[in-house]
């Protein structure tokens, strides 16, 4: 297989809060993405603010740490050909509104800070973002 890569995958606190990881999770199967890793985790705020520091400079930052640290989130290491875009195309647009149908973010985010899922933007932020969550 050509270009197997990694990406980051977490649902975030609505999605898990709404009892989805099974039946995200199976989308992912469905997609061809392995589930690599998988760990459920409750981050602290501070953990959350690492985490998401490239946003830092966003009028939106405090809250979107704090909704991060809200509630248990499920991390996973996702692998598959091309799966950093694939799985960017998967989740569909950051606001739901402007989602495409069977995206994840269409079928199930609430708003644009609740959207449900979030996935590596490229192959370089992967590894930074996998190395984050489960660095050994
Ligand atoms: P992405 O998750 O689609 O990569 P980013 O621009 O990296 O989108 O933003 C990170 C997260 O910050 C988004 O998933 C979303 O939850 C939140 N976010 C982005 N833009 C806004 C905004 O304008 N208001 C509130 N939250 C936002
Ligand atoms: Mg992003």
């Amino acid at each position: 297989m050509n270009n197997v890569e990694q990406t980051l995958s977490i649902i975030k606190p609505d999605a898990v809060e709404r009892d989805l990881i099974e039946e995200i999770k199976s989308i992912f199967l469905k997609n061809n993405f392995s589930v690599k890793e998988f760990k459920k985790i409750h981050l602290n705020k501070e953990e959350a603010a690492e985490f998401y520091k490239v946003h830092q400079s966003k009028p939106f930052y405090d809250s979107l740490c704090s909704y991060l640290a809200s509630g248990p989130i499920a991390v996973m290491i996702l692998e598959g050909e091309n799966v950093v875009s694939k799985y960017r195309e998967l989740m569909g647009s950051t606001n739901p509104k402007d989602a495409k149908e069977n995206t994840l973010r269409k079928m199930f985010g609430i708003s644009i800070d609740k959207n449900s899922v979030h996935g590596s933007d490229s192959i370089e932020n992967a590894k930074k973002e996998i190395n984050f969550f489960f660095k050994n």
